[in-house]
């Protein structure tokens, strides 16, 4: 397809074509592991499955399509994903990452790689200027996380990518609070956007996979080669139920948008609740920001109870009945979890509450149900 389609055609069409082989319309789950030669090296283009496999090329389509970009690149797993993009350094270079994050990127950054000599700068990014301090002459990455997980704080995308330009470092954005229905950070100057696909693109809690899209073509062959080489692929059910949930992207992510509004707003009205971390607030720190660079506010949203004590919080999270309390966000039902001893527990506790990560912090990933019943569950946990 030539056209350049709009965002609600793409998520359906985008990079797609009818299968070669029958025109099925879905890409089939091309479950093989090699594909046969007809002399060495006659082939289709297949060879091997950790290489290339169909399937996986269109979920590769897909996402470049909807991101803007001319690759997508397909992981076992976001993390996967991360440790490619971390993998293109070498000893004694320096990385500036944003100080709120998810837990295992952090891990992965400070408990793996910098025992192979990489240098990380934990930076609050909400002023632009703050990155700046840290940019020296071997500063090679900038590693945004916007909207922030837990805390939700967004970062002015377009700024830090004029100043990594400046300095020859490659801007990485990682995408998956938003989406590419929210944002698309190649368009705002960044190089390298990553997903994990596990959460809004696969949408249904039933499939862990990682993407990252670049524009670059040298860029994409470096990726290319370590992906190969270290294998982190996934397999070809998993990029099929990728590619069936970006279908419904879309309208997904209105919804969750409406109802983490509406969820938001009744917590922040609650005389149990002390504070709640929504960039739709007007007095939300980053909001115009977010309003200039997102195209709605998601589902994502943190609240802390009043007293912001552990028990309080364990309490609530305990007595939900709709929500679950459970690991990871993003998909049709509502999650509710509990950063310091969940998804943020990797990370000591000086340093997380530091960025805000106390006790009494529960997250919430807020999904497509009807709202009343998600409002009213909240109601009687918080009670
Ligand atoms: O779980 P995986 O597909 O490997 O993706 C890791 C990852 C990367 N980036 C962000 C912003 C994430 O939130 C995650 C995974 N996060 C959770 C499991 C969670 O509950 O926050």
């Amino acid at each position: 397809m030539d056209k350049k389609l709009r965002f609600n055609s793409a998520t359906i069409h985008g990079g797609q074509e009818p299968d070669k082989a029958y025109g099925s319309v879905m890409p089939p789950i091309y479950q093989t592991s090699t594909y046969a030669q007809t002399t060495p090296g006659g082939h289709q283009g297949y060879e091997y499955s950790r290489t290339h496999n169909p399937t996986r090329t269109a979920l590769e389509r897909s996402i470049a399509s909807l991101e803007n970009a001319k690759h997508g690149l397909a992981f076992a797993s976001g993390m996967a994903a991360m440790d490619t993009v971390l993998k293109l350094f070498n000893p004694g270079d320096e990385i500036i990452s944003t100080d709120d994050l998810y837990g295992g990127s952090y891990r992965l950054m400070t408990q793996i790689f910098e025992k192979y000599g990489l240098k990380i700068h934990f930076v609050n990014m909400e002023n632009p200027d703050s990155v700046a301090q840290h940019l020296n002459e071997k500063t090679r990455l900038i590693w945004i996380e916007t909207p922030t997980n837990p805390m939700m704080k967004v970062v002015d995308i377009a700024a830090i990518a004029a100043l990594g330009k400046g300095h020859k470092a490659l801007v990485a954005v990682d995408n998956t609070f938003a989406s590419p229905y929210l944002q698309q950070p190649l368009d705002l100057g960044a190089d390298i956007v990553l997903h994990s696909a596990t959460k809004y693109l696969a949408g249904h809690s039933d499939t862990v996979l990682g993407l990252l899209v670049v524009n670059d073509d040298a860029l994409q062959e470096k990726l290319a080669f370590i992906q190969n080489s270290s294998g982190g692929v996934p397999g070809p059910m998993d990029c099929f139920l990728t590619l069936r949930g970006i279908k419904t992207l879309h309208i997904r992510i209105q919804r969750h948008s409406e109802n983490g509004a509406a969820v938001a707003l009744f917590l922040m009205q609650h005389p149990k609740i002390e504070k709640v971390y929504w960039p739709g607030f007007v007095n939300h720190p980053n909001h115009e920001v977010a309003k200039s660079q997102m195209k709605d506010f998601g589902g994502m949203l943190s609240f802390v109870p009043k007293g912001g004590d552990l028990a309080t919080s364990i309490n609530i999270v305990e007595k939900l009945k709709l929500f679950t309390l459970a690991e990871s966000l993003g998909g049709v039902e509502s999650l509710a979890g509990h950063p310091a001893s969940m998804t943020h527990a990797s990370i000591p506790k000086a340093v997380r509450e530091k960025s805000g990560i106390v006790d009494g912090l529960i997250r919430l990933s807020v999904g497509i149900e009807d709202v009343q019943d998600l409002i009213e569950d909240l109601d009687q946990a918080i009670g």
